[in-house]
């Protein structure tokens, strides 16, 4: 302090005070008074994990053979002049997509069947044996550009358990496996996420073997192998699986994640031994790890059907708005990401009513999201780190994410108080950790000042990257508190916020 005091001194009238700190090299400026940030706490995210988590919502896009079988898992011996897409539009099914906010697109490249929507090297069993564009087709190229020209990240879903291919069981799938994905992770530009079910050997066709093949999930596949290979083809890529490595199944298919969710997590086999792909104890997927070593965030996976694949039969059951903006609070509201599957059907579009449910999804986000009421608020707090203006709760509300909130070491429970400067009514809370410090929050408390006095408004358990409080009824208020009412280091806080949901 006293240093960069006497240097401001001597220098002052010749250089601004700013311009001089701007000068001198980072550990001058910090020589200069600057008060150190906390240090993190327990497991933190990677630089692709903190990109990830902010798309918060992205589309799975199931589509292949069984579009136009009506089965969920075909058996690997169909015909692929059976995908005939009568009316194909890449634009068409992502333009809804965007509109409902969906940051990024996963598409089946393979499924369990086998077919693969490029045209591969590795397999006849391909678009290039559909007479569908004369053979010329390749739905992962179309998708990905029209992803890319609506601002949306493109993803892979390419699945291990192959029930087409002669080789699966046998050591030299693995090969072919992997070639598959260097080809998707080659030729298609940036993927922000690449997508590995838990689905593993049975029944299939294998090339006309008609029987049951079995595999070892542990060891069958060399997981390792194949997720270095996408840090050397894709290193920006997010992994997904049930143990990740950069993202974690959320356990259940109904998209819905648990309460606490944790971002940490040590996944453990079924039987309680080691995890791999396919073998997870599911139960504690939803919470994830409180003090678990590695950053395995949650994504929550469900589709908008009864069914992943487009079935005539299903267009009845297609989830309503209220439905997806429920899942919605439950998976993003609880820190994780939602990956909501919106089938194409057999024309190659999206069907009706599932644009409809998606464009009312859409307008509910931006009714709510786009007016945070206490933007600018005046905000104080009981205690802000070395009582330096860099940790100032000032930035819980300035709408930045970079800026945070942060209190001295040993402070762990402080609050702050927002005065938004005349009374306004809201009814969804968002609060945000600045994650690149740890999950550091174990349980929190808002409340509003009433007749002279604080009354309680919610109270929630783990932030993470984000936590979106939905109350039951408007509460009007002209002043806020956060309390951090449990935590397992000093807290790190980065937003503050209060929206309106329409009428
Ligand atoms: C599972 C698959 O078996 C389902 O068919 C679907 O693709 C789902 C998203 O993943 O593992």
């Amino acid at each position: 302090m006293l240093r960069g005091g006497r240097a401001f001194a001597y220098l002052k009238g010749v250089i601004t005070r700013r311009g001089f700190l701007a000068a001198l090299p980072v550990p001058a400026a910090f020589a200069a008074g600057a008060v150190s940030p906390p240090a993190s706490f327990g497991a933190v995210p990677a630089d692709r994990q903190l990109r990830w988590h902010e798309l918060e919502t992205t589309a799975f896009l199931h589509f292949g053979v069984n579009t136009f079988t009506g089965r969920e898992w075909g058996n690997g011996d169909e015909d692929p002049n059976l995908f005939q897409p009568s009316a194909f539009d890449p634009d068409a099914i992502v333009a809804p997509l965007a509109d409902a906010g969906m940051r990024g697109a996963i598409l089946t490249c393979k499924h369990h069947d086998g077919f693969c929507l490029w045209p591969t090297a590795t397999t006849d069993h391909s678009i290039r044996k559909s007479s569908w564009k004369s053979g010329q087709g390749d739905v992962v190229r179309d998708i990905a550009a029209a992803a890319r020209r609506r601002g949306l990240g493109f993803g892979v879903y390419l699945s291990p358990w192959d029930r087409n291919n002669a080789q699966y069981g046998k050591p030299g799938y693995i090969a072919v496996y992997r070639q598959q994905l260097t080809e998707l992770l080659t030729n298609y530009g940036p993927i922000f996420e690449v997508w590995h079910d838990g689905a593993n050997g049975g029944d299939g066709y294998y090339g006309g073997a008609n029987e049951k093949r079995t595999i070892d999930k542990r060891t069958y596949y060399d997981w390792p192998g194949t997720w270095s290979l996408v840090r050397s083809l894709q290193p920006n890529a997010v992994v997904f699986s049930d143990v990740g490595p950069d993202a974690r199944w959320v356990g259940n298919e109904r998209g819905i994640a648990g309460d606490p969710c944790w971002a940490a997590y040590d996944p453990v086999g079924a039987d309680g031994g080691p995890a791999s792909p396919g073998d997870v104890r599911e139960r504690e997927s939803p919470t994830g790890t409180r003090t678990g070593s590695k950053w395995l965030p949650a994504e929550c996976d469900v589709s908008i059907r009864p069914g992943w694949f487009w079935r005539d039969t299903e267009n009845a059951r297609v989830k309503t708005p209220v439905q997806l903006i429920a899942l919605y609070y439950q998976s993003v509201g609880r820190g994780a990401n939602f990956l909501l599957n919106v089938p194409p059907n057999r024309a190659g579009l999206l069907g009706e009513q599932d644009i409809a449910s998606l464009k009312a999804f859409g307008e509910y986000r931006r009714a709510t999201f786009t007016k945070n009421l206490a933007a600018r608020a005046k905000a104080t707090a009981s205690n802000t780190r070395g009582n330096s203006r860099t940790y100032g709760p000032e930035n819980l509300v300035d709408g930045r994410e970079d800026t945070f909130w942060a209190t001295d070491d040993a402070v762990k429970t402080p609050q702050a108080t927002f005065d938004l400067g005349r009374p306004a009514a809201f009814s969804v809370i968002r609060i945000r950790e600045a994650i690149r410090f740890g999950q550091r929050i174990d349980a929190v408390a808002v409340d509003h000042w009433d007749a002279g006095a604080w009354q309680p408004v919610a109270s929630a358990t783990s932030i993470g990257p984000r936590r979106l409080i939905r109350l039951a009824q408007p509460v009007t208020a002209s002043r806020l508190r956060l309390r951090v009412t449990e935590a397992s280091a000093s807290p790190v806080l980065s937003e503050f916020a209060v929206f309106a949901e329409p009428k």
